[in-house]
């Protein structure tokens, strides 16, 4: 009988650590959640970072961060080459404790806390300059975008392999004087645009998910969170091109020993930056497209995440009810 249907779907391969590192997220979500709309940027991100420092101890994997906080010297906690982790597999991190600081502060939509990971080596080490990037979901031929063509090339190639007019897409950027102008020729052209005031990882994570409506992301913003984001959009087989953008020789030279024996300028695809296999998880902090925020009650708070694994393709979307009564840590 059973060969009649074929073989099990459920093997367990390997470890999944996905479920694990959901628990990763979700404290740097509830630590920082107790800081939504109070002004304070920098305490609701030290919270989060405490919070996750201390979650990842207790994931069973040798960690090294290679996308983290900043350096040794400029951060006491997550900063780059630090160890965390349990002991088991060796495996590189790259998280974003609070993405979007502002947007907390402010109590506005999308701050989420992520963080992924990959067998050692498997990320690339993007130093803290700007990534130009474009973002396009599953399901559409191998290079229906590029960031070497005009935006309008761009919308029309992904019109047409959607089967849509460009008056019906939909493109997400942040909201920056430096995208003034593709923004403007995006409108002409015909697109909508979606405009966001931080948080380029759930924009570029909408771009390929449906219930976003969102069709592509293209702008510039952080390099760590272009790693990220490529970490997410390996889960979900979509495309994405980056390249490193440098405002002096110091900076190019910095991505040179980050990434020896690489040309710092040249285009990145998805595999430059998120090799191998790899799993990503994100909490909602505050409630936006992508994932709503943790919602506070009296000895309770309840946390929305969404964890991913490129190996299986497999995304969950996962509703933590956390009982303060009972759990064994409390936010500070
Ligand atoms: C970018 C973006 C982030 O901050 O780093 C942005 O990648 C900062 O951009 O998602 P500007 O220097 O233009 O302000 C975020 O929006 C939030 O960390």
């Amino acid at each position: 009988m059973s060969d009649s249907i074929g073989p099990s779907p459920f093997v367990v391969s390997d470890r999944n650590l996905a479920l694990e590192l959901v628990r990763v997220t979700e404290a740097a979500a509830l630590a920082s959640a107790r800081w939504t709309g109070r002004g304070r940027k920098n305490d609701a991100d030290g919270a989060a970072v405490e919070a996750m420092r201390i979650a990842f101890d207790t994931v069973a994997i040798d960690g090294t961060v290679v996308i983290g906080e900043g350096e040794m010297d400029e951060a006491p906690m997550l900063y780059i080459g630090e160890k965390v982790g349990a002991g088991g597999p060796a495996m590189d991190i790259a998280v974003d404790p609070l993405e979007g600081t502002n947007l907390c502060a402010k109590d506005m939509p999308n701050a989420i806390t992520v963080v992924a990971l990959a067998e050692r080596g498997n990320f690339l080490h993007a130093p803290d300059v700007y990534m130009d990037k474009i973002v396009v979901g599953p399901n559409l031929p191998a290079g229906v975008v590029d960031l070497e063509n005009t935006i309008e090339t761009n919308l029309k190639n992904l019109a047409k392999a959607r089967g849509k007019s460009v008056q019906d897409l939909l493109l997400c950027t942040l909201d920056r004087e430096r995208h003034e102008e593709m923004i403007a020729r995006a409108r002409a052209a015909g697109a909508r645009v979606r405009l966001l005031s931080d948080g380029d990882v759930a924009g570029g994570i909408a771009a390929c998910l449906d219930s976003s409506q969102v069709d592509i992301y293209v702008g510039s913003g952080g390099a760590p969170e272009g790693v990220l984001t490529a970490a997410a959009v390996r889960c979900v087989e979509g495309q994405m091109q980056g390249r490193l953008l440098f405002e002096d020789d110091a900076q190019r030279e910095r991505a040179q020993k980050m990434n020896p024996g690489k040309n710092p300028d040249r285009k990145l695809d998805l595999h430059d930056m998120a090799a191998g296999s790899v799993l990503f998880s994100a909490t909602g902090v505050t409630t936006g497209a992508l994932l709503r925020g943790v919602r506070q009650y009296p000895h309770q708070a309840v946390t929305h995440s969404l964890v991913m694994r490129s190996k299986s393709g497999t995304s969950r979307f996962i509703e933590g009810h956390h009982n303060f009564k009972t759990k064994t840590w409390t936010p500070q």
